[in-house]
């Protein structure tokens, strides 16, 4: 299931996870292979990285899946998948017809594809998988970036039968939280051509009376919008996160989404949720782990939770691509906060004047915000992590992209996470200035840390962006798990519980002008197979988790927990 909570109580919807055929057919491309001949040598476990079993470690290649589906009757019938790593190829197997239903590239984001060729009964779901590295069919996964690329169906994937006439999506924004009022904004489709096919889509709000709104098709489309004013509800606020469940109606299909009645917004120098300024501490996640690759099991992302919550965290970033939406759920429940961001690393001009990659990161963009916009813990966007925001070459690239992000929600600020300044150039296109630095490791001693922040903080607001809120978005140490060394020299967890403590004291205890904090990182995780990465990487490992990779904390994971927890008293 894609969610922590059940989205139709109508709509028939078969989960996808459990065991299916599987075949590695490594060299082979994914447009060009025979799905009718491959043979079936071997069975894989769905959601889950092919890559991340013993059998299958290190290999780069075409994988075929298959698993036997049924469709309940002739009508349209949707495959959700929930991040697909890198890339792949939806095919439909059912007696003579073999029918390539899509082709999707980029591995963190829910997409789907519909059938409507298909007879009533019984047929075969083939999913041709690529994990390999191929910039000209999937740029947003490069082999160079500081993680390591897993392949499979990672996060599942569920069939559902949407009939003749479904809801298609729902948006749920605060248009304003004082007097608790939400818009509501439905798109229908229909495949029916009878043009009387007049409908009503019928709204609850927490279980209160049925609204009813009529539905007038053109063209196979209806657009249903709505506001709410719900003056018995709570706001939601990190500290008290009230969430509201909307159930909608349209003939016999149903849907059910969950929000939380908040605004965001900048003002002097603060992000404030509810007029409410907020004071981000948290940590940079990735999704990641030795057993399950990018593919985390729900019994992790609740480990994962429950220790951000443990330090007192009310913030999460997700790096550096978009969260498992069940992942999303639980911040949703917990009050965490959370900057969902597009994927992207380091980026260059040669990308970002690629009109091929500008596409690719656009259709992320798109899935990101079509899959996250209802979750109240998202409370801004990112976007291409330390790419290149000096280069005056990729100002059209980040206007088009920041753009794109603006036009699909205009409620949510807008951040990057750089590593240039101060030799920024693009501050002027986004809300928040989000700074990437790390002082005491890469550069310098802990001593230094403290006039480091100042002179940064410093030369922000002596800038045309002074007065925009500042985030510290990555700083740490690496600590390789039970290295320990008490004269806390570097790789050791003495030396990463030093630092930390220094870096969180110094910007909360003895200033207040910088509103947020992630850490980099919650856990460890594996690198990139690049060696000149994984030279500079013990164990291939990116060390700088306040836990290991197996979520074992660090000493520094109880410096954050004191820390935290004390600021947020
Ligand atoms: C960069 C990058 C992170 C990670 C970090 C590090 O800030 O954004 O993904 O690679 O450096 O560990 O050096």
């Amino acid at each position: 299931m894609i969610r922590c909570f059940a989205e139709h109580e109508k709509r028939s919807v078969t989960d996808l996870e459990g065991m299916w055929d599987f075949t590695f057919l490594g060299d082979l491309d994914v447009a060009q292979t025979d799905v009718a001949r491959i043979a079936y040598n071997d069975r894989i476990a769905v959601p889950g990285c092919f890559d991340a079993t013993p059998k299958y470690a290190g290999c780069r290649g075409l994988a075929a899946y298959r698993k036997r589906i049924h469709f309940d009757d002739a009508t349209r019938h949707r495959f959700t998948f929930n991040g697909v790593h890198h890339r792949c190829r939806v095919v439909v197997v059912q007696g003579e017809k073999t029918i390539t239903l899509a082709e999707h590239a980029g591995g963190f984001t829910v997409f789907s594809t519909d059938s409507t060729d298909h007879d009533p009964g019984a047929a075969d779901l083939v999913v041709l998988v690529d994990n390999r590295f191929d910039y000209d069919r999937c740029p947003t996964h490069l082999d160079y970036f500081d993680w390591y690329h897993y392949g499979g169906i990672a996060r599942g994937a569920e069939l559902s039968r949407l009939g003749n006439t479904w809801i298609e999506s729902v948006r749920i924004d605060t248009s304003d939280f004082r007097s608790k009022t939400v818009s509501v904004r439905v798109v229908c489709r229909t495949d029916s051509v009878s043009a009387d096919d007049e409908a009503a889509l019928a709204i609850s709000i927490n279980d209160d009376e049925i609204s009813s709104f009529p539905v007038a098709f053109a063209a196979g489309v209806a657009r249903v919008d709505a506001d709410f004013t719900l003056v018995d509800a709570k706001l939601w606020f990190p500290d008290r996160p009230a969430l509201n469940t909307a159930r909608f109606a349209l003939g016999d299909d149903d849907l059910i989404e969950r929000f939380g009645i908040r605004r965001v917004s900048i003002e002097q120098g603060e992000i404030r949720i509810n007029d409410r300024p907020v004071r981000l501490l948290g940590v940079c996640r990735h999704e990641a782990h030795p057993q399950f690759g990018c593919g985390l099991p729900k019994s992790i992302l609740v480990e994962d939770i429950q220790l951000i919550e443990e330090m007192g965290c009310n913030f999460v970033r997700g790096s550096h691509y978009p969260q498992d939406p069940a992942f999303l759920d639980l911040c949703d429940e917990r009050g965490i906060c959370v900057w969902s961001e597009a994927i992207g690393w380091q980026h260059t001009a040669e990308h970002l004047n690629d009109p091929d990659f500008i596409n690719a990161q656009v259709v992320d963009i798109r899935e990101m915000v079509a899959t996250s916009c209802n979750h109240p813990s998202v409370i801004m966007w990112g976007l291409q992590n330390e790419s290149h925001s000096e280069d005056p070459a990729n100002r059209r690239g980040y206007e088009t992209l920041i753009g794109e992000i603006r036009s699909l929600d205009p409620s949510r600020p807008v951040t990057f996470a750089s590593n240039h300044w101060p030799d920024d150039l693009f501050h002027d296109l986004i809300d928040i200035i989000s700074i990437n630095m790390y002082p005491g490791w890469y550069d310098g001693e802990i001593g230094e840390i403290p006039a480091k922040i100042d002179a940064i903080v410093g030369s922000i607001d002596a800038s045309s962006s002074g007065g925009k809120p500042i985030i510290i978005s990555e700083i740490g140490a690496g600590a390789v798990p039970g290295t320990h060394d008490r004269n806390k020299t570097r790789w050791s967890e003495e030396y990463q519980a030093a630092l930390i403590d220094i870096v969180i004291e110094h910007l909360f205890e003895k200033r207040d002008r910088v509103c947020g904090l992630s850490l980099w990182q919650f856990c460890d995780c594996r690198t990139s197979e690049e060696v000149r990465r994984i030279l500079s990487r013990p164990r291939g490992f990116n060390n700088k988790g306040v836990v290991d990779e197996y979520r074992r904390p660090k000493l520094a994971f109880d410096v954050v927990k004191s820390r935290f927890n004390s600021l947020r008293r």
